[in-house]
């Protein structure tokens, strides 16, 4: 069984799919913790509730992003994670945290990388006249959202868009691209060569 780590910083809405798929799926995994940077992350009950181990490393309580992630890492690395999964979390990470999880570090960003990495991707796409929006999950590496494609989903952007709804109309695909991936991780699918992300069988990695 493949031990999977989350973090995220609010709702996780991300984490509750993965979550669910594993269990409905019978995937050979298991989420063994979910860890979020904030105390009142609503994901942490989600979790509790399922017997799911939680923790909190608040970003606040360090001097440093050094320190935080040094501390982030000591908590991740007490649940021996074959895999770490970004949800939502929302401090980026230096080097030698991205280093000591290469290659099984995941995330989803909300935008058809490699446009609109970073913030309020959902607001600049609007602005920049795009007709096509979507999400995309990547390895993670220290320059932010610009690690190998693992797989992305396209959405249509509607004349009368505002950032809410587009956001939801892409969070509602993240909810299957997401688990998806992951699940082609833990089940040893995926090749990365060059940066180039394939998964092994041949499978679609458009949604
Ligand atoms: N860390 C690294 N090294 N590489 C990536 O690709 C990362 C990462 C950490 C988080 C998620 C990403 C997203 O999906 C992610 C990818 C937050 C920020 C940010 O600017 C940027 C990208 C992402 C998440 N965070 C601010 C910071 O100073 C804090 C913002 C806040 O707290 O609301 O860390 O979008």
């Amino acid at each position: 069984m493949k031990r999977i780590v989350i973090l995220i910083s609010d709702r996780g809405s991300n984490m509750q799919a993965i979550v669910q798929c594993c269990a409905a799926e019978h995937w050979p995994a298991q989420v063994v913790a979910v860890l979020a940077n904030r105390p009142d992350a609503a994901g942490l009950e989600f979790a509790a509730a399922r017997g799911i181990a939680t923790a909190v490393v608040d970003h606040r309580h360090f001097p440093t992003r050094e320190s935080f992630d040094t501390a982030l890492a000591s908590a991740i690395d007490v649940h021996q994670p074959d895999l770490v999964v970004l949800a939502g979390f929302m401090r980026i990470l230096g080097e030698d945290f991205v280093r000591r999880y290469a290659g099984r570090l995941l995330n989803v960003h909300p935008s058809l990388l490699p446009a609109f990495p970073g913030l309020q991707t959902h607001r600049r796409a609007i602005e920049a006249g795009c007709k096509l929006a979507g999400a995309t999950v990547h390895f993670v590496t220290a320059a932010v959202d610009h690690g190998p494609i693992v797989a992305q989903v396209a959405v249509p952007v509607l004349a009368d868009d505002d950032e809410d709804a587009l956001a939801a109309r892409v969070l509602a695909r993240e909810h299957q691209l997401y688990p998806l991936a992951v699940r082609w991780f833990v089940e040893g699918r995926l090749r990365v060569d060059n940066g180039i992300v394939t998964h092994t069988g041949g499978d679609p990695q458009l949604l």
